[in-house]
């Protein structure tokens, strides 16, 4: 394989070439999908003082059409990177973005810019406004402690209200703003939150969902079937927590706040940040977008002249537990399923092993159900055990328990040399089960200088149901979901010998106990399609 061609994606979206992070400015308008992104034009790592917004566009959110630069750091607001922000959709129906510039001296302001053309249907050309910088950091905060607005909401008091991340006095904050024309910004007295547990928020995100219906709601809804989610991006991870919002006081009540309690709730609990929310006007739903980088090291990005993904869009809903969030790929993505593999009520007894043959083993979506007949010997948890990651990595595949670990053996060579497994291990608690999810990279290559860590979460799910694991296989990234979406862990692994034809897909089960799998479906994915408009040119 061409040093380029090693690990790139068959349908998760990634540009031509160079340096992608945050998605910015997700959008439907007028029956096209937008996509926006932090992108290098000039090399595969991130771009100091240089960063543009990459601009990409569907009709599907599967197969893309690249298009040149939306933003690039060409004025004094900007002049050292067009960073992150969001689309927001005007009462008209036109767009407008509102995104961080950075300055000469490195001050953070907010800007806003407009298509240049409403009739040109791709919006090639974006116009930034003449009024900018429309926001500037004041009073505490710091001047390089102010970006990344989010989609602006309006109020029933018709005044339209933006969240920028921050950090005031060491503490994690989601700024509030208030505009009547959209134009003209004043920061309101009061942050919308903050936590004096975390550091600098980045890409904030606020939004409603509904209690009561599988719809997403415009992120300007309201009404008594909702409640709202604040995610902010800090300490590597996208951290959510969900709560009620009063739209006439501005004040969000949180049911439970970041990182105090057991539960530290997140989007994904492998490689997965700076993501972004849309509300799609076309199929009534939310869709998430997340940035999952590289784990392999720098110089490979430059050898293989690119670098990170977006992952596969999510829906994202309030889970029917009202505790937590949900999330499920995209149904377009069923769209790119081909060589459909069945099996149902099949029992693996414990210790045992056996292939999915049948499909491209680098290229496929696995869906799997596990039926667990005796839970009665799982082992006890340890009060101790609070920490899933560490969880994860002590209780490693190959170290056997009684229920489980079982699970897939992904990106695997025949001789199991080299594997991804992404599995779960039940235990028994004083009063309820938990169940421990984990993606295991640790042999995941030959490679050396590829960082291998496990990742591992709690699946909220009873065992004594069913217990589901997707997932996403693409190459370079696998997108886990458990539990229907309730928990989900996305890794980046670098096979040498578990790639294209030589890669198979294996179920274990590695508990004494035996398990049954309920149904398993299993396809290999085409490839999504991807163009590249004769309009973009290649910066030199
Ligand atoms: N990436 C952008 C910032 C944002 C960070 C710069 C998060 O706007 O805070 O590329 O990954």
């Amino acid at each position: 394989i061409p040093t380029e061609e090693r690990g790139r994606t068959a349908y998760h979206f990634q540009p031509p070439k160079n340096w992608m992070n945050d998605p910015n400015g997700p959008m439907y308008y007028k029956g096209i999908y937008h996509l926006f992104y932090q992108y290098n034009p000039y090399a595969a790592v991130w771009g100091e003082g240089i960063l543009s917004w990459g601009h990409s566009i569907s009709y599907n959110l599967v197969d893309w059409i690249h298009l040149e630069d939306a933003l690039d750091p060409t004025d004094p607001y900007d002049i050292r990177g067009c960073w992150s922000g969001s689309a927001t959709i005007l009462p008209g129906g036109d767009p407008a973005i509102m995104y961080t510039g950075v300055e000469s001296t490195n001050r953070q302001v907010q800007n806003i810019a407009v298509p240049k053309n409403l009739s040109d249907p791709f919006l090639l050309e974006w116009a930034k406004l003449d009024q900018n910088p429309l926001m500037t950091p004041v009073d505490a905060i710091g001047s390089e402690f102010f970006r990344d607005p989010t989609t602006a909401w309006l109020g029933k008091d018709k005044r339209w209200r933006v969240v920028i991340g921050s950090e005031i006095n060491g503490h994690g904050t989601a700024l509030l703003y208030q505009s009547e024309d959209f134009v003209h910004w004043a920061k309101s007295h009061k942050p919308l939150h903050f936590s004096n547990k975390t550091d600098m928020w980045e890409c904030p995100d606020f939004y409603p969902v509904s209690t009561n219906d599988t719809k997403g709601i415009d992120t300007s809804g309201l009404g008594r079937t909702t409640k709202h989610v604040l995610k902010a991006s800090f300490f590597g991870h996208d951290h959510y927590i969900i709560g009620t919002y009063d739209s006439e006081t501005d004040d969000f009540f949180p049911d439970t706040d970041f990182m105090d309690s057991n539960v530290k709730l997140r989007y994904d609990y492998g490689i997965y940040y700076a993501s972004k929310t849309f509300f799609d006007g076309a199929k009534r739903r939310r869709i998430l977008w997340g940035w999952v980088k590289e784990a392999d090291d720098q110089s490979d990005d430059i050898s293989k002249g690119w670098s990170g993904l977006q992952s596969f869009p999510r829906t994202i809903l309030l889970d029917k537990s009202g505790k937590q969030l949900s999330q499920w790929p995209i149904e377009e993505i069923e769209g790119l399923r081909k060589d459909e593999v069945n099996l149902q009520n099949k029992e693996i007894e414990g210790g045992n092993i056996f292939e999915v043959t049948g499909i491209t083993a680098s290229q496929a979506d696995i869906e799997v159900s596990f039926h667990l007949p005796n839970l009665d010997d799982a082992e006890l948890t340890h009060p101790e055990w609070l920490d899933p990651q560490l969880l994860c990595s002590e209780k490693n595949a190959s170290t056997g328990g009684v229920i489980g670990p079982f699970g897939l053996l992904i990106l695997a060579s025949e001789n199991l040399t080299e594997y991804t497994a992404v599995f779960f291990q039940v235990f028994k608690g004083h009063d309820k089960y938990a169940v421990l999810m984990c993606s295991d990279q640790s042999r995941s290559s030959l490679r050396e200088e590829v960082d291998i860590s496990t990742f591992g979460a709690f699946v909220d799910v009873d065992p004594a149901e069913k217990i589901s694991l997707r997932s996403l296989i693409d190459h370079s990234i696998i997108e886990s979901f458990g539990g229907e979406g309730k928990t989900c862990i996305t890794s980046r692994v670098y096979p040498t010998l578990a790639i294209g034809q030589e890669s198979h897909l294996y179920v274990f089960n590695y508990g004494t106990e035996s398990i049954r799998i309920a149904n398993l479906s299993a396809w290999s994915m085409r490839r999504a399609q991807f163009f590249q408009s004769s309009t973009k040119e290649e910066k030199p």
